[in-house]
């Protein structure tokens, strides 16, 4: 089953679609096979190291990120499905040209995890997908909408293979890239997440600064008091693999807030959205040690939010915390 045939399998579930998110959705694939096939190569490619520019958040960017970027704007624009594109690495959003304008916002990190890339490290993109009512006359608010509202999301791993996880709303689908063919094959239908996990993933060298339910949650990882084992620490760094290993194997993921950060570091549009629609997707949770993560209202493009995501009962537990800190 290819991931050309899943979709257009899907599309035959709704008579009434005309093939805009197929379309839009193949254009994304084929910004994937793009990147992949640039990060495999970047050590020979001498893409590796910096491209001598600074990204919004004063982040030196790296010739990969340059490069990815314009392959998701190039291929998104040229869909002729997308009206409003967000980019991490862009500081405004970009209104696509009136003549190349369809239904579909995406919301995405065209390289996600970047600290990785030099040393080879999976890396990843993430994106998201909204839909506008009236494509002609959008404005920035068909964006700042709460992450519930997105009709599709996901990530695509450059990791020992290319994976694509992808949600549009009835489960979770992930497919790997069969380089031979240069098709993503469905290899993991139907993702759920285990209900409950034995991996806590989390940034400990940022402990000094957490607030109280974040440093007991991970206390309780360690040194658990109801008799269970103690949780293991696994931390890429990379957004996409530590949430990838999370959905297929259980646990949680944490980006939270410090006292040096009280946002965490994690955006809100590309970033926490479409990793939150995924687990959801996937019978698990995702928090902002506030409210559910999905019910957030962006009021900037590039807001941060802190996240823990993964396992329904690993949640709950941070749930349980911080309704206690209140
Ligand atoms: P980036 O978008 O600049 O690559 O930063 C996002 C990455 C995530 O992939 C990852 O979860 C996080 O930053 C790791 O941050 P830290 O190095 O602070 O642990
Ligand atoms: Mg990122």
């Amino acid at each position: 089953m290819t991931i050309t045939r899943y979709v257009l399998n899907e599309q035959t579930k709704h008579p009434e679609s005309r093939g805009d998110f197929t379309i839009l959705l193949s254009h994304i694939v084929l910004g994937c096979k793009y990147v992949c096939s640039a990060v495999n190569k970047a050590g020979l490619a001498k893409l590796l190291g910096l491209a001598g520019e600074t990204n919004v958040q004063g982040e030196e960017q790296k010739k990969l990120d340059v490069l990815s970027n314009e392959v998701f704007v190039n291929a998104l624009t040229s869909s002729g499905r997308t009206c409003i594109l967000v980019s991490e690495e862009d500081e405004e959003a970009t209104f696509v040209e009136p003549a190349l304008r369809g239904k579909y916002c995406v919301v995405f990190d065209p390289l996600d995890g970047s600290s990785n890339i030099d040393c080879g490290v999976s890396i990843g993109t993430i994106f998201g997908i909204y839909m506008v009512k009236d494509f002609k006359n959008v404005t920035l608010d068909e964006v700042l909408q709460p992450g519930k509202n997105m009709v599709a999301a996901g990530y695509c791993m450059y990791g020992s293979s290319c994976t694509l996880v992808l949600s549009a709303g009835s489960g979770v689908n992930g497919f790997t890239l069969d380089p031979s063919l240069g098709e993503y094959i469905l290899t993991h239908p139907d993702i759920k997440i285990p209900k409950k996990g034995k991996i806590y993933s989390v940034n400990e060298g940022n402990a000094k600064n957490w607030d109280g339910p974040t440093t007991k949650f991970v206390e309780k990882c360690k040194f658990p008091t109801d008799g269970s084992s103690p949780k293991s620490l696994r931390y890429i760094g990379s957004m996409v693999a530590d949430v990838h290993r999370t959905l297929l194997y259980g646990g949680i993921f944490m980006y939270p807030g410090d006292k040096k950060s009280p946002d965490g570091k994690l955006r809100v549009l590309y970033e926490v959205f479409p990793m939150s629609f995924l687990m959801e997707q996937a019978g698990g949770q995702a928090f902002t040690g506030k409210e559910r993560a999905l019910d957030l209202i962006p009021k900037k493009i590039h807001e941060r939010s802190p996240v823990f995501l993964g396992s329904y009962d690993d949640v709950e537990d941070i749930k349980a915390l911080y309704a206690a800190a209140a």
